[in-house]
């Protein structure tokens, strides 16, 4: 009799720590929407600029989205050494305040802090744009130490780019005056942005920017 007693208790534990497990894992998310350029694109809602001699405009680009209504477009003309740039996250050129920070505005959907980094292993993005070329991106680390990583556009359509936060590396021609230089990943990011590379006029569009578990 108590032979089965304990059988029972053995059950019932059992499927305690299955339904626990199912629970913990249902509650997790394999990826997190950070970013969909919905609403009001523009100064007010992101930081973006360029060198003096070259030029970047944005705006909402209604007809085209994968996540919400629209995406943003960038519309730039790149001198050879000069640069341009679209970033959005917290921290950032905000109202005349750096440090400002406004989930939706120029912050993303989601304040850093409360992104469990531990879950996520990459950064991933929809982008298109015919001829674009190099396209850099880069991720800001708490330290302020901004990593890098390029990829290639140069399609009518949208293509997804899923980037490991390990094939991110620190980057070299530049990196903010304040940033603690230590080459490790410092979590939580804090911001994120595009630089087309290569010289010229063309057209970025950008929608969807998730950090995802591979
Ligand atoms: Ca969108
Ligand atoms: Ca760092």
């Amino acid at each position: 009799m108590k032979i089965y007693e304990n059988l029972h208790m053995i059950i019932g534990t059992a499927l305690l720590i299955v339904c626990a497990y199912y629970y913990i894992n249902a509650a997790r998310k394999d990826s997190i929407l950070v970013e969909s350029f919905e609403g009001k694109i523009g100064a007010d809602t992101a930081d973006y600029g360029s060198s003096p001699d070259s030029s970047l405009t944005v705006k909402a680009a209604a007809k085209s989205s994968r996540c919400g209504r629209q995406s943003v477009e960038m519309k730039y003309d790149l001198k050879p050494y000069g640069y341009v740039y679209f970033a959005k996250g917290y921290g950032l050129y905000h109202r005349k305040d750096v440090n400002a920070w406004s989930g939706g505005q120029s912050g993303w959907l989601v304040h850093p802090d409360k992104i469990s980094w531990k879950d996520y292993d990459a950064f991933s993005v929809l982008l298109k744009g015919k001829n674009v070329g190099k396209v850099a991106i880069d991720l800001k680390d708490a330290g302020g130490e901004m990593w890098r990583h390029t990829v290639h556009v140069d399609t009518k359509g949208w293509t997804k780019f899923t980037v490991p936060f390990d094939d991110f590396s620190v980057r070299r021609d530049w990196q903010p005056e304040s940033a603690d230089l230590n080459k490790y990943i410092d979590y939580p990011f804090t911001s994120f942005q595009f630089e087309p590379k290569n010289p010229g006029a063309g057209t970025l569009y950008a929608d969807c920017v998730k950090f995802v578990e591979l």
